[in-house]
């Protein structure tokens, strides 16, 4: 069997210290830090994914491969981020508040790093208010709003309106995104801007700040 498939293997199984040595071992044949990220550590969660939508795996499973996940991700960061020496730009992100999922926008948070952006991670279960609290005390270029969940996207654009209210509004673009996202809904609930995945969320927010300055 190949190091990918043992790769999403492992993640499915929780198997932290195999994702080490199997990332050590892809890196060593050669294998891509992209390609050991989208077809081992993110196929197995999303084969695990499948089986949680149909009831054949459990919270704690999913939770546990999401922690190895995260591990997996932390191990191949150095390489798939390449470093500028100066900061293209200043950005707050956080998981919504009701929703715990950690793992997209900690790739978003990866691929900003990689772009030169300085990044403020205020995590999950993010109030509007601490959003709010973030712009006022950082003054970051983009706020970055991830929610995973559909019980969770109202949450956005009551954290768009809390942002609005303080003040703040002008001082910030607003990007948002997350599975059940799209950009008619990023468009209806006033943000500034939708992307699909982490890669294209740091590409937007580099184009938005090009064009302001
Ligand atoms: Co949850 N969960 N979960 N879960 N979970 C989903 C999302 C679900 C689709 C599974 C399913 O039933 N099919 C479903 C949501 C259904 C819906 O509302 N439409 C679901 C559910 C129902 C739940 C619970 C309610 C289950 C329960 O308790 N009964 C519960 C809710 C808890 C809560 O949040 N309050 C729950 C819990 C959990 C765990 C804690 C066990 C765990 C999360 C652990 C963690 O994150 N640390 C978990 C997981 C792992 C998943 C699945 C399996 C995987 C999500 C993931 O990480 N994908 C997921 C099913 C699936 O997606 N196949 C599921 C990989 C990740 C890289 O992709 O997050 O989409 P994603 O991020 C992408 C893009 O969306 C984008 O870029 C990323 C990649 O490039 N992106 C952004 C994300 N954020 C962005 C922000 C941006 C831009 C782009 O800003 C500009």
């Amino acid at each position: 069997m190949g190091v990918l498939t043992l790769l999403s293997e492992a993640v499915q199984k929780g198997r932290a210290d195999d994702v080490l040595t199997l990332i050590n071992a892809g890196l060593d044949q050669g294998l891509a830090a992209e390609q050991l990220l989208d077809d081992g550590l993110l196929q197995g969660m999303a084969t695990l994914g499948e089986r949680f939508k149909n009831n054949q795996a459990w919270v704690p499973e999913v939770l546990l491969a999401a922690r190895v996940l995260n591990k997996g991700m932390d191990a191949l960061k150095p390489r798939l981020i390449e470093a500028g020496l100066t900061s293209r730009g200043k950005a707050v992100i956080g998981t919504v508040e009701g929703d715990l999922h950690d793992i997209g926008k900690n790739l978003v948070k990866i691929m900003f790093e990689g772009s030169g952006f300085e990044v403020i991670d205020l995590g999950t279960n993010v109030k509007a208010d601490e959003f709010v609290e973030a712009v006022s005390a950082h003054h970051p270029d983009v706020l970055c709003l991830s929610a995973l969940l559909t019980t969770t996207i109202g949450e956005m654009q009551a954290v768009i309106g809390a942002v609005e209210a303080a003040g703040l509004r002008d001082q910030v673009k607003i990007l948002v995104g997350g599975a059940p996202v799209t950009e008619d809904l990023a468009s209806q609930i006033g943000a500034d801007g939708y992307a699909a995945d982490a890669a294209a969320a740091a590409d937007l927010a580099s184009r938005i700040i090009a064009l302001a300055s």
